[in-house]
């Protein structure tokens, strides 16, 4: 069996997606999810023009061969958009050798470990009143883990704060621009952890991500204010490319770390999970390098007492989810699994098996990844140019994001 054909499809219903579609000899098919989002058609054109003619006539079977080679072979290793691109042809080609094989993908990874995958879900709301019903409605759906973002005095629009039911990244086809405020930030966060804990009581894993805003110190300041409400994770707290950033934190507080989600290797966490600086390794398939190569990071963290949390947000699509339901259920070192319902549009293009039922993530049973795009009804959706917002300080300089 051969590869004969590979299409990269790019579709927005409801929102951007790159999909990769890989067909074999057999005429078997296997898709992998290629968004970066707000850098879409970058990945489309190194897909597109840099391997795509490398994938034809060669053995489906061979994964790990086919990721060194693309790793390896292009000489420029890493790097988001590279390594989405890989990413892309190894889910493909571990959905094939799930259809091969006429197992679930997590059979071939070990099987299970667990009877689902836990998941977490995003309250927010533009008061306190709305954020507690948000957070009401995830429980009373079964959920046992909750992000918690919450609106500022003082901040006017905050990113992943919204009354909205669905969850969208990008806006505009050019960044908006928010003023951000760290001193309103942290005068008031500690406050609203105090009333979800008043009204949920202890147990409920909360969780809060900071988004890369704020220095080290201040980080630690932050954790250490929300150590009564004993958090799951706090995510992102500094910008995650001086790590040292995390050691300082953790000398200071006990509530546990969160990174990755925008993490493209095993070099950008390996020295964070080795010296046991973070608590959950966010990467993710799409943009970690495939189920492969996400693999090797779970293992590394699996030695060093680090669990997972993968990244789940509207911009990863089914194609990434499902593949994520699959690791998920079988590495030793799980922790937890974000997840954001899609527009019901974006479930029709990408019929899925995957299945959600009081707290847990089920993976689809049929062979292979059990998922697939709908080609015909992607094209009624084309691609249209949306990209992350920025942020100012009240002096006009841009800060981390
Ligand atoms: O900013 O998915 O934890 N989730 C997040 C997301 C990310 C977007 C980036 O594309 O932080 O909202
Ligand atoms: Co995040």
């Amino acid at each position: 069996m051969t590869i004969e054909a590979a299409r990269v499809i790019v579709c927005s219903p409801g929102r951007n997606f790159v999909t990769l579609k890989i067909e074999t000899s057999d005429g078997l098919t296997g898709v992998g999810d290629a968004t970066l989002n707000g850098r879409e058609l970058a990945v489309a054109a190194y897909l597109n023009e840099h391997v795509i003619p490398l994938l034809i006539g060669r053995d489906p079977a061979r994964i790990e061969d086919t990721w060194q080679y693309l790793y390896k072979g292009a000489y420029w290793r890493r790097g988001p958009v590279t390594m989405t691109a890989i990413a892309a042809v190894d889910t493909a080609l571990w959905d094939i050798k799930g259809k091969v094989a006429g197992l679930p993908v997590y059979q071939l990874l070990g099987g299970r470990s667990r009877s689902g995958v836990s998941v977490y879900g995003h309250a927010s709301g533009s008061s306190t009143e709305a954020l507690l019903s948000s957070i009401a409605s995830f429980v009373e759906r079964g959920y046992r883990a909750v992000r918690v973002q919450a609106p500022v005095p003082n901040i006017s629009d905050i990113y992943g704060v919204t009354d909205k039911p669905l969850y969208e990244p990008a806006s505009a086809a050019l960044p908006t621009e928010a003023v951000w405020s760290t001193p309103d930030y942290l005068a008031h966060i500690p406050s609203v952890f105090a009333k979800v804990r008043e009204e949920f009581g202890p147990t409920l894993r909360l969780l809060h991500d900071v988004h890369h805003r704020l220095t080290p110190i201040e980080a630690a300041r932050l954790g250490k204010s929300l150590e009564p409400y004993a958090l799951t994770w706090l995510e992102d707290p500094v910008p995650a490319e001086l790590q040292d950033g995390y050691r300082l934190i953790r000398q200071h507080t006990t509530t546990p770390l969160a990174v990755g989600e925008v993490f493209n290797s095993i070099w950008d966490c390996e020295r964070l999970i080795r010296e046991q600086l973070i608590d959950y390794i966010r990467a993710t398939v799409v943009h970690a390098g495939g189920i492969t190569h996400l693999r090797r990071i779970f293992d590394l963290a699996a030695l060093h007492h680090v669990r997972t949390g993968s990244h789940g947000a509207t911009d990863l699509s089914p194609v990434c989810m499902s593949a994520a339901l699959h690791l998920d259920l079988a590495i030793p070192n799980f922790g937890l699994q974000e997840y954001m319902p899609h527009a019901a549009a974006t479930d029709e293009v990408f019929p899925h098996g995957y299945t959600y039922a009081d707290g847990y993530l089920h993976p689809a049973e049929e062979p292979g990844l059990g998922i697939d795009i709908d080609e015909s009804l992607a094209a009624k959706y084309p691609y249209r140019p949306a990209s992350l917002p920025v942020n100012r300080l009240e002096d006009g300089t841009l800060h981390d994001w």
